[in-house]
């Protein structure tokens, strides 16, 4: 292959957010729009990880990824009455492929034709785009290698997995044990929804697997607005329906390019079997078999058509003998079916009805364990029967029964740490058991630093985000084993006979001993962003007199304590020394409760104000009320405070947690 130099102008709204660049897919059409990013990306590296350099190019298959199965099901559905393969039978797929590839390219012609066919078609091509360009960039910028999860799924948890090690295979398919990536693409936009008309996103991962630091995206950024030109190399097409020297992603092996300047191989390898592998080395999996085929214990787990389909059959029913009715919505969709991919009370809908929680109460008995991710997978939501486990208690929970119920932390626990917002449940776990302890602001980068050094096992946002230093991204399927592993463990004693625990009795169990942080999360999406910058620098404009400050939040409501300090929340990394600022504008009372306000850095339209509301409840007689009755008054306060409805125009949030 030839590598040529394209010129390119930049773009001024390449700035990565809290996890990666997320924008509408129509923002990533325009021309060099994703090209810029990514050559952004690889001039922002070290020399020695790029050239000769292995990179992970995966995703969510989301809309403009690339989901082959998904392509090929389309281009049957669409334009033949019956499936590709069977009217282009194997000798002729070549001229089958070709009459596809003309018909894709025309379709690219005549964009604006209205026919659904044609649309469909041209959407198809999109989809495979994104990986397309990467790859071919890759070999423009002289890696020696691109590694792709079959159909161009992985989850995110699965991208960092590989990243740190996988068995991979040589050329001549010989098996290669403890090859590492140089770092990762990753095409997802996450928890937001997916499709032409919504979200697409990228993010680069360093090589001990998690997302780049702030060092590494100010760099990108600096770069996206000065960018001149950037590489790409003549590869054919990597293109579904495989011509022959075409990578087909649907396959699995390695396809080798030579270039002037040495080879290129682009390897299709299985999306779960190294993540399986590493989630059996850290959990029993034979207890939790037992807790899944036992009568007594049901469960429930729904991927919301995100990528976590691709595992949940392999793990939950051909490893863990789960039945398949028990998965829901687990066929990985790239509009994730029209629905939001967000594993929250307010989105996982199907699922919090069969849990026994939504409005209306049917007549069948719930399961007793549910658990939702979100469209990469690395988020979770945590249920018990008619029962929601607050995330922020979640990574407490998991802290606190890790070494007993999971084979992995059996040594003990080097320590814990949560992000600002997440609720101080896990300060007292860490207090009561002799912890280290960090805080950090939002967003999973900040937790890499201190495992890498050692200092930190388990963690968890209160944004449905747990995880441990088995890899350096939260993990929405570990964290539902860490969950299966403490039943397991709780009740191996009870699964012949006696009382199930369930998981209300976990939670509650856990409240008695550590005492409650009522907690809840206000959000209210898609606001004026200029409101929202007002609003928020007002708060911080009221931080400099106390006070005033506690003239206001008396007259709001009598009964609450006094706010004793309010500040923006600063993080320096203990183990670099990095500062991080402006970090989310914190108001401390004097009886432990929190107000915290934050401008969302995962959005691409608007701006979304989140609002997160905490108050610690010692008394065990206390600890058991509903969690909106308990922080009503605090909830008024910060309204109030923030003058929310006169800012946004809003009486209400878009979603409460
Ligand atoms: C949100 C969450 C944050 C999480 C981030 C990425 O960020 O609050 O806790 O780490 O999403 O999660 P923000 O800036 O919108 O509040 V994911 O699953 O979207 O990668
Ligand atoms: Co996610």
């Amino acid at each position: 292959f030839n590598v040529s130099r394209v010129e390119t102008t930049p773009f001024g709204d390449q700035k990565p957010g809290t996890s990666g660049l997320r924008k509408k897919v129509k923002v990533f059409k325009q021309p060099n729009y994703l090209q810029n990013f990514v050559q952004s990306t690889f001039n922002a590296l070290t020399p020695q990880n790029v050239r000769g350099a292995t990179l992970v190019v995966s995703g969510d298959g989301r809309y403009f990824s690339k989901d082959a199965i998904q392509a090929k099901a389309d281009y049957s559905m669409l334009c033949c009455s019956q499936p590709a393969q069977v009217i282009f039978p194997y000798s002729l797929k070549g001229l089958g492929t070709l009459i596809i590839f003309i018909s894709v390219t025309l379709t690219i012609l005549c964009e604006d034709t209205s026919t659904s066919c044609w649309k469909n078609l041209l959407s198809l091509s999109f989809n495979s785009m994104a990986s397309v360009i990467i790859t071919k960039m890759a070999a423009g910028n002289g890696l020696r290698r691109v590694w792709v999860g079959q159909n161009g799924l992985l989850s995110t948890p699965a991208v960092s997995a590989v990243i740190r090690e996988r068995v991979g295979v040589d050329v001549s398919n010989r098996l290669v044990f403890g090859s590492k990536a140089t770092g990762a693409f990753i095409l997802t936009a996450s928890h937001n929804p997916g499709g032409p008309n919504e979200d697409f996103g990228i993010k680069y991962n360093m090589e001990n697997g998690g997302p780049a630091p702030e060092g590494i995206t100010d760099k990108i950024y600096e770069n996206t607005k000065t960018i001149k030109e950037y590489l790409t190399a003549d590869l054919p097409d990597v293109h579904p329906s495989s011509l022959p020297s075409y990578v087909d992603i649907t396959t699995i092996g390695v396809t080798s390019f030579s270039g002037s300047e040495g080879q290129f191989d682009v390897e299709v390898f299985d999306s779960a079997s190294d993540y399986i592998k590493l989630m059996k080395s850290i959990f029993d999996f034979e207890s939790i078999r037992k807790l899944l085929s036992s009568p007594k214990f049901t469960f429930c787990y729904d991927a919301l058509h995100g990528v976590a389909g691709a595992y949940a059959k392999r793990i939950f029913v051909e490893e863990l003998g789960a039945q398949e009715s028990s998965l829901l919505n687990c066929v990985p969709k790239e509009d994730f079916g029209g629905g939001h991919p967000d594993p929250n009370l307010t989105y996982a809908k199907e699922l919090v009805a069969r849990m026994g929680l939504g409005k209306s109460n049917s007549e069948v008995e719930p399961p007793e364990f549910g658990a939702a991710a979100d469209g990469d997978a690395d988020r979770n939501m945590v249920l018990g029967k008619r029962f929601f486990v607050t995330p922020s208690d979640s990574v407490a929970i998991i802290a606190a029964n890790a070494v007993e119920a999971i084979p992995y932390f059996s040594a003990g626990l080097k320590g814990v740490a949560r992000s600002m917002p997440t609720s101080a449940a896990l300060d007292v776990v860490a207090k009561n058991l002799n912890l280290k302890f960090f805080e950090v602001p939002t967003g999973w980068k900040f937790f890499g630093n201190l495992m890498d050094a050692g200092l930190c096992s388990v963690c968890g946002e209160e944004s449905f985000g747990t995880g441990s230093d088995h890899i350096r991204e939260k993990d929405g399927i570990w964290a539902v084993l860490a969950w299966l592993s403490i039943l397991a463990y709780k009740n191996r004693e009870n699964l012949g006979g006696g009382k199930l625990v369930t998981v209300e009795d976990i939670v509650r169990n856990h409240w008695a001993t550590y005492g409650r942080h009522y907690y809840t999360r206000y959000d209210y999406e898609n606001v004026d962003a200029g409101a929202a910058k007002e609003l928020m620098a007002c708060l911080v404009k009221l931080q400099s007199s106390l006070t005033e400050v506690n003239e206001i939040v008396s007259g709001i409501q009598s009964d609450v304590s006094k706010v004793v300090h309010a500040d923006e929340f600063e993080y320096k990394d203990p183990v670099d020394g990095s500062i991080s600022k402006h970090q989310g504008i914190r108001y401390l009372f004097e009886d432990g409760s929190r107000l915290v306000f934050r401008l969302s850095g995962t959005g691409s339209e608007g701006a979304t104000i989140r609002l997160y509301i905490e108050q610690y409840e010692k008394d065990p007689s206390k600890t058991g009320r509903d969690s909106q009755d308990a922080l009503a008054p605090l909830v008024a306060v910060a309204l109030g405070l923030s003058k929310m409805q006169e800012f946004t125009g809003r009486s209400a949030p878009t979603v409460i947690t």
